[in-house]
């Protein structure tokens, strides 16, 4: 780990967060304006993965926050509801048919029912959402720490990531009758982020039910990473060796358009 250690990123790296979380006290905040800001956080977006585990460490925790830090509103963005029979019967029925399915490099496949994962323990966290169009919202999710999913299914030696696959058709509306054919948002994380005390499956935001614009009944937190990590309608988990195989084979829709993978912050 230490050859890879580059002090001069350190000090740059320092540099930028400290100004950048002067900057983002709490709330919402339209940061698109601060061109700074912006480079800021692509740049840290270049910084390669291990460099910022060794810098950061595998065990570093994002900041918490305050009830008082808590926006009124969580700023949704992107798919704001899936809108397809599917998703809307779902709704219909309060998730009540919802199942969760946990497949692939894993002992034990699982099909979770929210009631399922309410019965679980939980963990609760006030965190800050980073996107980078510009903007950072804090919100308080409540769900299940992934690694408890993880270790009821018991994954196999050779899985190295874990997949999220979404209920939302993404691109033009234009997708005539078969749905198929449209590639869905989907995501993915290496173990180590995955099994972070921090990245839970959540179905609360702000003490309610997630609401359907971010991402009911269930959606990915990962603290440590930005906005476009955060999966939301996530419905099937996939565990696997590679992901060069899975839709556009660079991990994620956004990574398929040009995103990194990597989305550390
Ligand atoms: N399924 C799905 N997940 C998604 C997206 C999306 O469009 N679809 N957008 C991503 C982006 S870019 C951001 S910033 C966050 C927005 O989460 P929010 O709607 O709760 O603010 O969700 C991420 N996860
Ligand atoms: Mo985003």
């Amino acid at each position: 780990m230490s050859s890879k250690f580059d002090p001069r990123r350190r000090r740059f790296l320092g540099r930028g967060l400290a100004a950048a979380s002067a900057l983002l006290l709490s709330g919402c905040y339209d940061l698109t304006q601060k061109g700074w800001v912006r480079k800021t956080l692509v740049s840290a977006e270049n910084l390669t993965r291990a460099t910022q585990r060794a810098i950061a460490g595998r065990h570093t925790l994002a900041p918490e926050y305050s009830k008082a830090d808590i926006a009124p509103v969580f700023r949704p963005n992107g798919t704001l509801n899936p809108g397809t029979d599917f998703y809307n019967a779902l709704a219909a029925n309060a998730f009540r048919d919802f199942r969760l399915e946990v497949t692939g490099l894993v002992d034990r496949p699982l099909k979770l029912s929210l009631a399922d994962l309410r019965k679980m323990p939980a963990r609760t966290q006030i965190t800050r959402h980073d996107c980078v169009e510009g903007w950072s919202c804090i919100g308080q999710w409540k769900g299940v720490q992934l690694a408890r999913i993880l270790a009821l299914a018991g994954p196999k030696d050779n899985a190295r990531y874990v997949m999220f696959y979404c209920m939302d058709p993404m691109g033009d509306s234009d997708y005539g009758d078969d749905i198929r054919q449209v590639p869905f948002y989907y995501e993915s994380l290496d173990l180590i982020e995955a099994t972070h005390p921090q990245t839970i499956l959540a179905y609360e935001l702000n003490g309610k039910p997630l609401p359907v614009a971010n991402g009911a009944p269930l959606r990915l937190r990962a603290e440590r990473q930005l906005g476009y990590k955060q999966a939301k309608y996530v419905e099937r988990i996939e565990l696997v060796e590679s992901f060069n195989h899975i839709q556009g084979g660079n991990g994620g829709y956004w990574e398929d358009q040009g995103y990194d993978w990597w989305g550390g912050i």
